[in-house]
């Protein structure tokens, strides 16, 4: 649920990166943060375990500009993927404006992604949100993989509710700056209607 301040004109917005362990999901947001201005952005901060992990998030605010003198405010969270962190994932996402969802390409990997899937219609619930009425985008990520499906099939798999959808390489930059312009977009969309 977007925040917004009177007093200080500001708007403050939640996209959350959601998606199944290693799908790419903390390169993604790194790499948003990496080519942000510097002037328009706080500082990452990275929850991890050691090995690189995510353990609670990781987060990064993005100052996008003024809309009808309002700052809009972003702010981008990863959630982690790995299937026991439904605590983490459900507190982070707490109050999101928007998802993108971020899918792993590989083919042993599509029990994960409908797994995720379905933890993030749990998330959802406990919100008192579904996925039929958030902002969602999908990243199909890992293309550069030699066993990836065709994104057809990933589409017809996940995106029942035929959202955008984005072919990714996190690790070459390929389609997460587009995937992202969208999300936002949807995010604002959504807030002007409710003004
Ligand atoms: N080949 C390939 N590897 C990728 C791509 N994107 C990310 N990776 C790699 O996949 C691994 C996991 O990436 P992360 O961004 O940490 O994944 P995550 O979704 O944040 O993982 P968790 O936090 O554990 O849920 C890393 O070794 C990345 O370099 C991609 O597009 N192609
Ligand atoms: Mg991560």
């Amino acid at each position: 649920m977007s925040f917004i301040n009177d007093k200080s004109k500001e708007i403050h917005c939640k996209i959350i990166y959601f998606g199944p362990p290693r799908s790419g999901k903390s390169t993604s947001l790194k790499l948003i943060a990496a080519h942000a201005r510097k002037d328009s952005k706080g500082e990452l901060i990275s929850l991890n375990r050691g090995d690189d992990r995510t353990l609670y998030f990781d987060f990064v605010p993005l100052e996008l500009g003024k809309v009808k003198g309002y700052t809009i405010r972003l702010h981008l969270y990863t959630v982690p993927g790995e299937i026991g962190y439904h605590a983490a994932r459900e507190l982070t996402s707490k109050g999101l404006d928007g998802v993108v969802f971020i899918a792993d390409s590989d083919l042993t990997q599509m029990e994960a992604n409908l797994a995720s899937l379905e933890s993030l219609r749990q998330v959802l619930a406990k919100e008192g949100d579904d996925l039929e009425n958030i902002p969602m985008v999908f990243q199909y990520n890992k293309r550069d993989l030699p066993l990836a499906v065709p994104t057809s099939e990933l589409s017809r798999i996940l995106n029942f509710k035929k959202v955008p959808e984005f072919e990714t390489i996190a690790t070459k930059g390929k389609g997460v700056f587009e995937a992202f312009q969208t999300i936002a977009e949807q995010v604002l969309t959504t807030l002007s209607g409710k003004q």
